[in-house]
């Protein structure tokens, strides 16, 4: 009994304040651009601030949103994004992204790739994306 509170205990101290999960990446081609997406949960009672993302898988990776103006859709870059305590962001098609511009390989479906998510709390979070092409931003699970 008193090793399940111990394991509990543990458990609680050990559950990360924030989760970047459902990590995925439109499959392109070395020197053309894409886009990574993801769920950021914010488990914290602080708000957090995703401020950069690197990987070496382009010369170029920025946050970007989606904006619709005379009717037409454009992307343009953004410098953070915040995520609210006890909420989480989902980075998806027709939305937020992660632009990975001028890749210098190409991304294969299936295959999975590396980025850095780096916040002002909760510091840097390494994942990886699978490539696929499915339309929608939500997991399959
Ligand atoms: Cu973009």
């Amino acid at each position: 009994m008193l090793n399940l509170i111990i394991g509990i205990l543990l458990l609680a101290t050990l559950a990360p304040k924030l989760e970047v999960t459902n990590n995925w990446v439109r499959p392109s081609s070395k020197d053309m651009n894409t886009a990574v997406y993801a769920v950021i949960k914010n488990n914290s009672d602080k708000a957090d601030t995703l401020y950069s993302v690197s990987s070496n898988l382009a010369k170029v990776t920025e946050i970007h949103e989606t904006y619709e103006k005379d009717g037409s859709m454009g992307m343009r870059k953004v410098d953070f994004i915040v995520i609210p305590a006890k909420k989480s962001f989902e980075l998806k098609p027709g939305s937020h992204h992660i632009m990975l511009i001028k890749l210098n390989q190409d991304i294969q479906k299936g295959k999975k790739y590396e980025l850095t998510y780096k916040f002002k709390r909760a510091g840097e979070i390494k994942v990886s994306a699978v490539a696929n092409d499915k339309a929608s931003g939500h997991g399959t699970h």
